[in-house]
């Protein structure tokens, strides 16, 4: 058996089922492994953002990485925006990358480039496998890397030689740590700062935001005075009825300052310290106020829901005196299409146990409130602000729940960076409907050219900003990658066409003119 089949054996036999890829000519082994090995599901993607985003997707759904397969450097290149994204969410992905043969490298062919410094910044864990009898090995090793708590980017680069020649056939995953749990000191310590009644705040991100640690925050807040509160932006959080309902710190600087303004300790489970996400002239970059302490409960890799629980114990917080949101959606809105009838229907829309992708960027902003009370669902979001993630989260997300309605919710400028996912979406018949925003501009951009203050604003600025001239047409470019779609210029034609999406078995896309 040869390196690459070794190395496939290895990802299948440690659960790795899934193999997102681009490849070329270094990969070929591995490729040609594919069809000699039952139970990896190779997705083809066009773009290498595609496959990266779409392995992030995956992995936050099914709870275990997939594979990518990218093609030397300048795949991996491609590919690192959303693997930024993805280590920022802290997402387990084992991200595949062939090199030319060991012996090749020398010759400084075409396609050679410094693939460990590239992948560096972006990933937990760099290994290049020297030779074919330890890729199986190494293979094993970036599956238990990817999946130690909290989760990261481990990339495996694959020199040919390692594929081709005889390998050691499969390779066991070494025993991956469980999340570990709290000290008794946190736990204590916690309880102390909640119990001085001074004005407290439980920050809240990763598995504290699924319905067991909200139920448990929920019990700590009523019994103690505190707040609770989720991130800006989180991995993935569980909404709707009977799930209890958190607001997140409010994206804008001035607004995060109102919500913090007075609180004097901030507990952060599996959070970080609260930060603007850019700097500007005369604000902050720390959005708590000068005085507020901050208690560590958990830290991301540890088991946040344990220590709610034991800090639940420790403060007598049985009861639960927060109701679970009750199914109570808002009726669907009517009239002219704007940002706030659009959160108004998807409330109504959303369907029980779907996935919502979420990369509404400035149109998007407001849609919590209104989506509170709306069926059960799964809400994820960018971590890591690099923007052209929706498209492919929401593909990866899709090959994990084939039983499970997946709603993106996309901005238009964000779409162009990774369109290509509608061929992905279609060749894998996955059941996705995209509610595409289409307001012919970078909007956020515009409000940010005031914020940081720039002056005389002219028309060469302002260019930079607009997407017309020409106009996009994205019910076009979804036909031309196979996703039958359709535009919509009033409310009523939203409600019908995105219920007819939803109800389509297979990709849709909405293309919602915003004015
Ligand atoms: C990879 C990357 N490039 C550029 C940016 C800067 N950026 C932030 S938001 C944005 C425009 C977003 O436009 P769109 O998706 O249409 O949403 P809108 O602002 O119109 O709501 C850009 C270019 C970024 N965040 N990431």
């Amino acid at each position: 058996m040869n390196g690459a089949e070794s190395l496939v054996r290895t990802l299948v036999n440690g659960g790795v089922n899934v193999c997102f890829s681009n490849p070329g000519t270094s990969e070929m082994h591995f490729v040609a492994a594919l069809d000699r090995v039952e139970g990896m599901r190779c997705v083809l993607a066009l773009f290498e953002g595609v496959a990266t985003g779409a392995a992030d997707g995956y992995a936050r759904m099914a709870e275990k990485p997939a594979a990518t397969l990218l093609h030397l450097g300048p795949g991996l290149a491609n590919g690192l925006a959303n693997l930024h994204n993805a280590s920022k969410a802290s997402t387990p992905v084992v991200n595949i990358v062939g090199d030319h043969a060991t012996y090749h490298r020398q010759y400084d062919a075409p396609l050679t480039s410094d693939i460990e410094t590239a992948a560096q910044p972006f990933s937990g864990w760099v290994r290049t496998s020297p030779d074919a009898t330890r890729v199986a090995e190494d293979g094993a090793a970036a599956i238990a890397a990817a999946t130690t708590p909290p989760g990261q980017v481990a990339t495996l680069i694959l020199p040919g030689d390692t594929a081709w020649d005889e390998g050691t056939g499969p390779a066991v995953v070494p025993a991956i740590p469980q999340r570990a749990r709290v000290s008794e000191d946190a736990i204590r310590e916690t309880a102390r700062v909640l119990r001085s009644g001074e004005p407290a705040m439980l920050l809240l991100t990763g598995l504290a935001l699924r319905e067991k640690g909200l139920a448990l925050a929920a019990r700590i807040a009523a019994k103690t005075g505190a707040k609770f509160m989720a991130q800006t932006f989180n991995r993935r959080m569980e909404r709707g009825a009977g799930r209890i309902s958190v607001e997140r710190i409010p994206y804008p600087v001035e607004q995060a300052l109102g919500v913090l303004a007075g609180t004097k300790h901030i507990v952060l489970v599996g959070s970080r310290v609260p930060v603007a996400f850019f700097a500007y002239p005369d604000k902050p970059s720390k959005l708590a106020p000068e005085d507020c302490r901050f208690t560590t409960l958990s830290r991301a890799e540890e088991d946040s829901v344990h220590a709610l629980e034991w800090l639940a114990d420790e403060l007598g917080a049985t009861a639960q005196p927060i109701e679970p949101g009750k199914f109570a959606p808002p009726a669907r809105a009517s009239g002219p299409i704007n940002a706030q009838a659009i959160a108004q229907s998807l409330g109504a829309l959303i369907p029980e146990n779907a996935i919502v992708v979420d990369e509404g960027v400035s149109t998007g902003r407001g849609f919590f409130p209104a989506t509170r009370n709306a069926h059960p669902h799964t809400w994820l979001q960018n971590m890591g602000g690099s923007i052209g993630i929706g498209m492919p989260l929401a593909t990866g997300a899709a090959v994990a729940c084939p039983g499970r309605k997946v709603l993106n919710i996309q901005a238009d400028g964000s779409a162009m960076y990774t369109i290509q996912s509608l061929w992905t979406q279609a060749r894998e018949n996955l059941d996705i409907t995209t509610v595409l925003l289409n307001n012919r501009s970078y909007a956020i951009l515009r409000h940010e050219l005031t914020n940081v203050g720039a002056q005389n604003v002219g028309r060469k600025a302002l260019d930079m900003l607009d997407l017309s001239r020409p106009d996009l047409d994205f019910v076009m470019l979804a036909r031309g990658m196979g996703v039958p779609g359709e535009r919509v210029t009033t409310m009523d034609e939203f409600n019908a066409a995105v219920a007819r999406g939803l109800a389509t078995p297979g990709p849709y896309l909405v293309e919602v003119m915003l004015v």
